[in-house]
């Protein structure tokens, strides 16, 4: 974990095992969620160490896990509730090879950027089990549901540039310019009215299941937070003075 200025960076970091996913890696993932609450992190970037970005549940573990669904509910559960509740732009920089679960924590985030050595592998079916951590909810989102159904039954790999084709993920960026390119996208989130990203964040996630009436009221409601922040006054400041706003993130 690494903090820049408003950008905490939390790094995947079990480079030898495309940082699949064990119980230290649940727990410093939780742990460090936890730190991004901080109110001075503005952006927090999920990222993999070495060639993988994240190949999902380390399967040498699985013999140890009699109730799958008990160890769901325990470990990958929290994090990926933590993530939709952060009140702040959580970017995904896809480094590398992204599977199974590693996916399912990719499409949680707010956003997600690839790498040109980036790939993804829906992983679950090719072991016989069904997507999980949010795979389903998430990816069907993103994909829409017969896209999505084709992909997650396939198990087929879909490199960066199908993903960006398909909309999974916004931009790619040739290996040698991802780290200075995710630094700066993350910098640019931070450096935004994180109150005012924020509740969008919450309406996108309301927005799915909402009638329009509902959605349109929530709206209303959260605009009145988002109007009486700081940001909005130094916005409209900024505005009539002719000048580029100076958020603050309050
Ligand atoms: O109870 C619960 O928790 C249920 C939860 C389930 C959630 C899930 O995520 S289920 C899906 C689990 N993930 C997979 O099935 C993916 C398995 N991995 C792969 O299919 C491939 O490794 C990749 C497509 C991701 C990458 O392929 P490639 O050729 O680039 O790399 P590789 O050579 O296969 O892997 C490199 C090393 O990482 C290798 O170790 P070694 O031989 O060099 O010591 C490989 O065994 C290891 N590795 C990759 N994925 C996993 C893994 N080790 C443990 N678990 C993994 N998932």
């Amino acid at each position: 974990m690494a903090r820049d200025g408003a950008v905490q960076t939390i790094t995947l970091n079990r480079p030898d095992k495309l940082n699949a996913f064990t119980r230290a890696v649940h727990a410093g993932l939780r742990d460090a969620l936890k730190e991004a609450r901080d109110p001075e992190v503005r952006a927090v970037v999920i990222t993999g160490a070495g060639r993988g970005f994240c190949a999902g549940q380390d399967l040498t573990e699985f013999g140890e896990m009699p109730d799958v669904a008990a160890a769901l509910r325990e470990t990958y559960h929290p994090n990926v509730l933590a993530i939709r509740a952060l009140e702040k732009p959580v970017l995904a920089a896809v480094n590398g090879v992204c599977a199974g679960a590693g996916l399912s924590l990719a499409c949680a985030c707010d956003l997600r950027i690839a790498s040109t050595e980036a790939a993804f592998v829906p992983g679950f079916v090719g072991i016989g089990l069904v997507p999980d951590s949010g795979g389903t909810y998430f990816v069907h989102r993103l994909l829409g549901a017969p896209r999505a159904f084709q992909w997650m039954a396939s198990n087929r790999k879909l490199s960066a540039g199908e993903a960006e084709a398909w909309g999974l993920v916004s931009e790619v960026v040739e290996a040698d310019a991802f780290p200075a390119r995710t630094a700066e996208l993350a910098a640019t989130l931070a450096a935004g009215p994180t109150r005012a990203i924020a509740l969008t964040k919450r309406l996108f996630d309301h927005a799915d299941t909402a009638t329009l009436e509902e959605q349109l009221e929530h709206e209303a409601q959260l605009q009145s937070v988002a109007a009486a922040s700081e940001d909005f006054g130094e916005g409209v400041a900024a505005f009539l003075e002719r000048r580029a706003p100076e958020f603050r993130g309050r």
